[in-house]
């Protein structure tokens, strides 16, 4: 039985564990009509699990978008080609949706998709760091 084995294989592992990026856990609210916090960053490649809460009187959607494509209001049936992640959330309700970060930095803009509401404030940023 070696002695060395087990040394080496927790080195290897410490290794793995400097390198992957740390997963997060944010909490959202939705309101009529914003995102609060308006900005969240996480880690590149990093699992991201979300905790979306709509306490508004409207359904809400969170909605990631690419980073750099530029989009104007209204938000067109077009732009959902761009859309990287979606979650709709009744008035009351609350969602968990985890997901995989972007590996490329950036700001990635979040709006609410249903017309009006981004009009109306709900356009927030997710930096990817
Ligand atoms: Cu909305």
């Amino acid at each position: 039985m070696s002695i060395g084995r087990p040394g080496r294989l927790i080195a290897v592992l410490s290794l793995l564990a400097a390198c992957a990026p740390r997963p997060v856990a944010l909490q959202i609210r939705m309101y009529d009509f914003t995102f609060e916090p308006e900005r969240i960053e996480v880690p590149a490649g990093a699992e991201v699990t979300l905790t979306i809460s709509n306490v508004g009187n409207n359904e809400h959607v969170w909605a990631l978008v690419e980073a750099g494509y530029e989009f104007d209001l209204p938000f067109r049936e077009g732009d959902n080609d761009h859309v990287l992640h979606r979650v709709a959330v009744d008035v009351g309700g609350r969602e968990t949706y985890v997901f995989t970060a972007p590996t490329e930095p950036g700001e990635y803009p979040v709006i609410c998709t249903i017309p009006g509401h981004p009009e109306a404030g709900m356009i927030a940023v997710m930096v990817v760091e």
